[in-house]
């Protein structure tokens, strides 16, 4: 594998769509014990389900700490691949490489720089070495190139895209004071362009009320499709929600995106307010430097942080009355994938949902 120093742009790579077909997925396994309950238990076993279920489209890989492997490989089903890779949490949205391609079918690697959503500034543990590697690690995997960003900080949920020159992202996380505060908004969408092959960036104000990743774009908004979003909701004028939804809203009706076109916006609704219980905050370790886990906390919950797969869309269910009515909405905006549901709170626990814990490679 060889760093480049030149840019996908330059070199006419581009990041695809989630929405278009893919060589397959990467998971990572969950077991820190301050940050997943129970040592972690809990979460495995929801994890396993959404690996199944994303095995029913397309092929899957497990990375795992060296201490996790036999019991992840015991696990999981026998047509999921496990692998060791070495991380310090189960993120790969986040620490994971984002995969350009050209349109000679050539794919390569961006290894954005990672600092646990914020560094020391707001960070959500530390250290995150081992997850600083894990990009790198996949392009040795996938045998491509990568073009590495040691000044740039930046997670794969921040932004989506749709594959025709239009990026969408958040100002509450991108413009936040731990990741690049050296760099102007200008600045930040430059980079952006440049390194996802991207003409334009359209960005929204806000993310999902209490997200503890300032905001991720992939709790809030997807493209469904180039020319349509979807956009997480609430009618609930009293919920702090609402004025964030509205205010994206008010952005996405307004733009138009890199080919010109305006933007179609599918409402996808919220479940109500999910708070974590005694029980579940007292089964997280307390540790000096970890975000903790309060009885009460309101969660950042949301259907739009679903796994767009080959032929089928993998949802988070909350055990909500909006969970059919997500289930719906999904099917109409993707009328030729199946929709599968996957029971999420254990993800939720952790501070993501399934779109975070899962990262694409294109086909080439
Ligand atoms: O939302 C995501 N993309 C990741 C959430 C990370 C939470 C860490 N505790």
């Amino acid at each position: 594998m060889k760093t480049l120093n030149s840019s996908p742009k330059k070199d006419g790579f581009r990041m695809p769509g989630e929405f278009d077909a893919h060589k397959g997925v990467y998971i990572l396994w969950p077991e820190r014990p301050d940050n997943w309950r129970n040592g972690g238990k809990p979460a495995q076993r929801t994890f396993v389900k959404v690996a199944e279920a994303i095995s029913q489209f397309e092929h899957v890989t497990v990375g795992v700490n060296d201490d996790q492997y036999e019991n992840a490989v015991t696990m999981l089903p026998d047509n999921v691949e496990v692998i060791e890779l070495s991380n310090n949490d189960s993120w790969i949205r986040d620490c994971g490489a984002t995969f350009v391609k050209n349109d000679k079918g050539s794919m390569r690697a961006v290894d954005w720089h990672f600092n646990s959503w914020g560094g020391l500034v707001d960070g959500l543990y530390f250290p995150w070495d081992k997850d600083d590697r894990v990009a790198q690690k996949m392009a040795e995997l996938e045998h491509v190139d990568r073009y590495r960003l040691d000044d740039f900080t930046f997670e794969g949920g921040s932004i989506h895209v749709d594959g025709e020159g239009t990026v969408i992202t958040t100002e509450e996380c991108l413009l936040s004071q731990g990741r690049n505060p050296q760099l102007s908004k200008k600045q930040i969408e430059e980079v952006l362009k440049e390194y996802l092959g991207a003409e334009k960036v359209i960005w929204l104000p806000k993310g999902i009320y209490l997200d503890e990743t300032n905001g991720h774009v992939d709790n809030i908004a997807n493209f469904v499709s180039p020319g349509h979003v979807v956009l997480a909701w609430t009618d609930d004028k009293n919920d702090p929600q609402y004025a964030a939804s509205k205010a994206d809203l008010d952005v996405l009706e307004n733009a138009t995106d890199a080919k010109g076109r305006k933007i179609k916006v599918t409402k996808l609704y919220l479940p109500k307010p999910i708070k974590i219980t005694k029980e579940e905050s007292a089964g997280v370790d307390a540790v000096d430097g970890t975000l903790p886990r309060k009885e009460g906390d309101r969660l950042a919950a949301s259907y739009v942080n679903y796994y767009t797969a080959n032929g089928g869309i993998v949802y988070p269910l909350f055990n909500d009355p909006n969970d059919k009515k997500a289930k719906e909405t999904l099917q109409k905006c993707y009328p030729d994938r199946k929709i599968v549901g996957v029971p999420a709170r254990e993800i939720l626990l952790g501070g993501g949902n399934i779109h975070c814990i899962t990262q694409q490679v294109p086909e080439a």
